[in-house]
């Protein structure tokens, strides 16, 4: 009789059944451990256990949904892998809005938002815009990080665009590779908390990763840094998945891909008004309780922008803004 083998077909329904075992939970052993999410990968987590500091790829009980870097979990140990079993609530999410408009976690329990911008790519303000008024809304400090200095040959070509933000209220921080190659500009900005770096592809942030770890941690030289590239591996260098990683000073810093189409459908038209930090001393004195400050009369946002205390650039991004919304 001819041996049997196991085509390719059976040995993916058996993988699936052990897999199904696995979410049945029939099989788990073991107390709950806690600890913090590194990175989600599909199904998957890589979880640090809180005690050892271990890394362990945890299976994700289906009925728990987005988990991301930055949460605090709940794991068991099973036969396989771990599982996780409940995710803690968290004090602040990133959250982006995937194609369908469904809300998607990016990172959990974040304190401070740096926005990366460089010379190349050009930055989009109404995209630094977008950045600010998710921070707002997620209680996250935002903070503009102006990278790849040593590129600006035509003597602070951003510096304008930073002196504005900066004017606005906002932390704006210089930073370049040949200046200062361990980004210590962005040390303070986050001793003891968590950050998470967002901004256009290629701005340099896994780049500013490796150049804040000690060059002893192993997981440096697993960091993907390189420009897209257009042809068949096609993304092969870009961050595909928030990442997080311990630093010396106690901080914590995930990695973000670059998120190029920022939705905020989700936010009330008021509420992105009340994230353009400027506009708030003038919220309320409208005329109209729910005025959009598009055409009203005594309308005090257009009055401010009349005169010269709101600039037409940021008024136009908040229009944009709120525009795309109502779409
Ligand atoms: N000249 C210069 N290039 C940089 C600097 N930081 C990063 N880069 C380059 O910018 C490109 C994109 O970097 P990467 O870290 O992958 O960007 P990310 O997509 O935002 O993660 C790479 O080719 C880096 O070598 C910098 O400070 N100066
Ligand atoms: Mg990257
Ligand atoms: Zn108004």
């Amino acid at each position: 009789m001819a041996k049997r083998r196991i085509s390719q077909q059976q040995s993916r329904r058996i993988s699936a059944a052990q897999e199904r075992r696995l979410e049945n939970t029939g099989d788990l052993s073991g107390e709950l451990n806690g600890g913090l999410v590194i990175a989600r990968y599909g199904q998957r987590a890589l979880v640090e256990d809180s005690l050892s500091g271990e890394h362990r790829q945890c299976f994700i009980r289906p009925h728990i949904d987005n988990v991301v870097a930055g949460d605090r979990v709940a794991w068991q140990t099973s036969e396989h892998e771990g599982v996780i079993a409940a995710v803690e609530a968290r004090h602040t999410v990133l959250t982006r809005a995937n194609p369908r408009g469904d809300l998607k976690p990016i990172a959990a329990n974040v304190d401070v938002m740096l926005i990366v911008i460089a010379v190349v790519p050009p930055p989009h303000t109404n995209l630094i815009d977008r950045y600010l008024v998710a921070a707002e809304h997620a209680g996250i400090r935002p903070v503009l990080v102006v990278n790849k200095g040593d590129l600006d040959t035509e003597r602070n070509a951003l510096g304008q665009l930073a002196r504005t933000y900066e004017n606005l209220g906002y932390s704006v921080t210089h930073t370049d590779r040949e200046s200062d190659p361990d980004a210590r500009q962005l040390h303070p900005l986050m001793a003891e908390q968590t950050a998470v770096l967002v901004g256009q592809s290629g701005v340099g942030k896994s780049s500013l990763v490796k150049r804040l770890l000690p060059s002893a941690d192993s997981r440096s030289e697993d960091i993907r840094v390189g420009a897209l590239s257009l042809g068949a591996d096609k993304g092969r260098h870009t961050t595909t998945t928030a990442e997080l990683y311990h630093l010396p000073n106690g901080a914590k810093l995930i990695d973000s891909p670059g998120i190029r189409e920022f939705q905020l459908a989700h936010l009330p038209a008021a509420e992105i008004a009340n994230a353009f930090i400027e506009f708030r001393p003038f919220l309320g004195q409208c005329r109209f309780r729910d005025c959009r400050h598009e055409h009203e009369t005594d309308c005090a946002i257009l009055k401010a922008l009349d005169g010269g205390m709101i600039s037409r650039e940021r008024f136009d991004s908040f229009r944009l803004i709120t525009e795309q919304q109502a779409l």
